[in-house]
């Protein structure tokens, strides 16, 4: 037999030295974000209660009865003057689930509440669903956009992983009773990572979507794209414009998608995205930035080069490696931006940086010239202006 006590308290003592640990910022980045010393959530950060069975009558030997995978793909939203994370729990038996997870400084210490979120289900039922991101729109509701995944009913009986994907949404005031209203409906035969605008446009409801014509190929889909509905309750969008599109020999070569919802600024609406390309390797996940005018939201008028955040060190291994991928920022009150973003499909992390500097980032940095020798004359600038010393 074993020492059931102490097992239990050995395991509440790890836990709670787990959440517990605070993060540092990381020295000298490269002034465009910070990044920290320690992810935010991994899996380990799951309450104990919903692994364990804490009674030693029907668990003698204190096993962990439904093991948890990963924490990752938050979307994020202020709320009630704290930090909170939807998150992507993923358990042993691959279902992925959310779960709310709060901070009260945005960096560290993130606690799930109590029980994962139980999310209402349509007449089709989800297989799995994932990869949340909760706007606060105008018309006064918080919603949860996310994907819905079910095996293809046209798979052949050999094939198993057959899937569509498709977009569902839920509604909320206080991120604990969820209403689930109709999944939308767009001409795309697959659809992932679609991102509600937080302000009407036209009087409707704006949304950009990612049509794909595979479960992971994008074909002829992969760009980012945008379409109005007049409903949201049944929310259906006919035509859909893309807004950034894949482009040969870029880090969104193979697909992009968007992250979480644009912020406005003053200049124009800036956005979060993430692009993919293809190696020997595999697939390699990268976020990127660009802003679209502040009237025509399908206008990219400024696109910095390549990526702003690619995986580092551990972020490159996981279940998934070679890939970043965020769903979630917030902007606080003192012009914080808050970027959360998930490492390689396992765990959660946290960057900062300024409304200001990321402004200055997406303006001010180097279009993409689309070929090696406009990279080198772009350096052979910077060298040339650099001449003249540092002007302070
Ligand atoms: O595994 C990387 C990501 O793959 C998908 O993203 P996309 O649809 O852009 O290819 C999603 O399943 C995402 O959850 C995952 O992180």
């Amino acid at each position: 037999m074993i020492d059931f006590e102490k097992r239990k308290k050995q395991l509440e003592e790890e836990h709670k030295k787990i959440v517990a640990l605070k993060n540092k910022k990381l020295a000298l980045g490269n002034g465009i974000f910070d990044r920290y010393e320690n992810p935010i959530l991994t899996a380990a950060h799951v309450p104990l209660n919903w692994k364990y069975d804490f009674n030693s009558q029907t668990n003698p030997y204190l096993l962990e009865r439904i093991g948890i995978n990963a924490t990752f793909n938050a979307g994020a939203i202020k709320f009630n003057n704290k930090y909170i994370l939807i998150v992507r729990v993923e358990g042993a038996d691959r279902k992925s689930f959310f779960a709310v997870a709060e901070s009260d400084n945005g960096i560290d210490n993130f606690n799930f509440w109590e029980e994962p979120v139980t999310l209402p289900e349509g007449d089709n039922p989800d297989t799995n669903v994932y990869d949340m991101r909760i706007v606060a729109h105008e018309d006064g509701w918080m919603y949860g956009l996310f994907c819905t995944e079910r095996k293809d009913p046209n798979a052949p009986v050999y094939d198993q992983s057959m899937a569509v994907a498709q977009c569902g949404i839920v509604r909320t005031k206080d991120l604990k009773t969820w209403e689930r209203l109709a999944d939308l409906k767009t001409p795309s035969p697959q659809q992932r990572n679609v991102v509600l605008h937080p302000e009407f446009v036209d009087g409707q409801y704006a949304f950009y979507t990612r049509p794909q014509d595979g479960f992971i190929e994008s074909g002829t889909g992969g760009g980012i794209g945008f379409g109005l509905s007049a409903s949201i309750e049944n929310a259906v969008i006919e035509k859909e414009l893309i807004v950034d599109n894949k482009n040969y020999h870029t880090v969104y070569e193979a697909k992009n998608g968007m992250g979480p919802e644009p912020i406005k600024t003053e200049y124009g609406w800036l956005f979060l995205a993430h692009g993919v390309r293809n190696t020997a390797a595999g697939l390699r996940y990268v976020l990127y930035m660009f802003m679209t005018d502040l009237k025509d939201l399908t206008k990219v008028i400024y696109k910095p080069a390549g990526y702003f955040l690619a995986p580092e060190g551990e972020e490159r291994i996981g279940d998934v490696s070679n890939v970043v991928f965020s769903n979630g920022w917030i902007l606080d009150e003192q012009g914080t931006v808050f970027i959360y973003y998930a490492s390689s499909d396992t765990r959660m992390h946290v960057a900062t940086s300024t409304l200001d500097i990321l402004v200055d980032y997406v303006i001010n940095t180097p279009a993409d010239g689309l070929r090696s020798a406009a990279t080198v004359d772009r350096i052979l600038g910077n060298i040339e202006k650099n001449k003249v010393g540092s002007v302070i």
